[in-house]
């Protein structure tokens, strides 16, 4: 039943919502791409507000019902194409870590990298959401020190979100280069749908750029 509704994915070239552009292409989800040129600051516009009032990507519409948040939009799609196998079903022993591991990225994470990549002070760690930042960082190098992926051994839609996370964290916002970290970062990124995604994000860049030119 589901499957007839059909999923709109609104994305930005090289943000946040390239992770999700991974995810559909490794679920093999059908869905139609609408393309926010945020160079020309369309994603402020109104009619993208009007599907997220934050101006932000991702967002899906799901047929008529409106997703944003990458880890909702994680949750949501992982389950909805179930058969691609990355997402560990309801009563499966491995659904608390997995939903556990996704909403670590956007709790601890994702506060943690934007206190150090603006040189903030963080909040004293019993205020901090993510306590402190190396401590942050151990919980998942040392998960992935223990095996190949953050389930064991099998792979599944956290691992997308979190290896383009790591990958972009170490380049960009001080995340330490830790030889797991990297290993991990490195093997979800060669993933030919992170590929594929890599190849149409700078496709889009450029085309974005000529167009502010033109
Ligand atoms: N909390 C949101 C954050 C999304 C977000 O910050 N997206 C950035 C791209 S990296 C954005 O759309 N920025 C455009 C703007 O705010 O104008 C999520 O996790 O999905």
């Amino acid at each position: 039943m589901h499957t007839q509704r059909s999923i709109t994915f609104f994305h930005s070239p090289q943000t946040r919502s390239t992770s999700t552009f991974i995810l559909l292409e490794e679920l093999g989800a059908p869905y139609e791409l609408r393309v926010l040129n945020m160079k020309a600051g369309e994603q402020r516009q109104s009619a993208f507000l009007a599907v997220n009032p934050l101006g932000k990507v991702p967002a899906i519409l799901d047929g008529d019902t409106v997703v944003t948040e990458q880890v909702a939009i994680f949750i949501h799609l992982a389950d909805r194409f179930a058969q691609a196998g990355l997402a560990p079903s309801l009563g499966d022993p491995l659904r608390g870590a997995y939903l556990r591991w996704l909403v670590y990225y956007a709790a601890c994470y994702e506060p943690a990298l934007v206190d150090r990549f603006m040189k903030r002070e963080p909040a004293p760690p019993m205020s901090s959401p993510y306590g402190d930042f190396d401590a942050m960082i151990d919980v998942i190098d040392t998960q992935l020190r223990r095996a190949p992926y953050l389930l064991g051994d099998t792979m599944s839609a956290a691992d997308v979100l979190w290896g383009a996370a790591l990958g972009w964290g170490m380049a960009f916002a001080g995340v330490p280069r830790l030889p797991a970290l990297l290993d991990y970062a490195e093997r979800i990124g060669a993933r030919p749908a992170a590929k594929r995604v890599e190849e149409r994000d700078n496709a889009l860049v450029a085309a974005h750029e000529a167009a502010l030119v033109a």
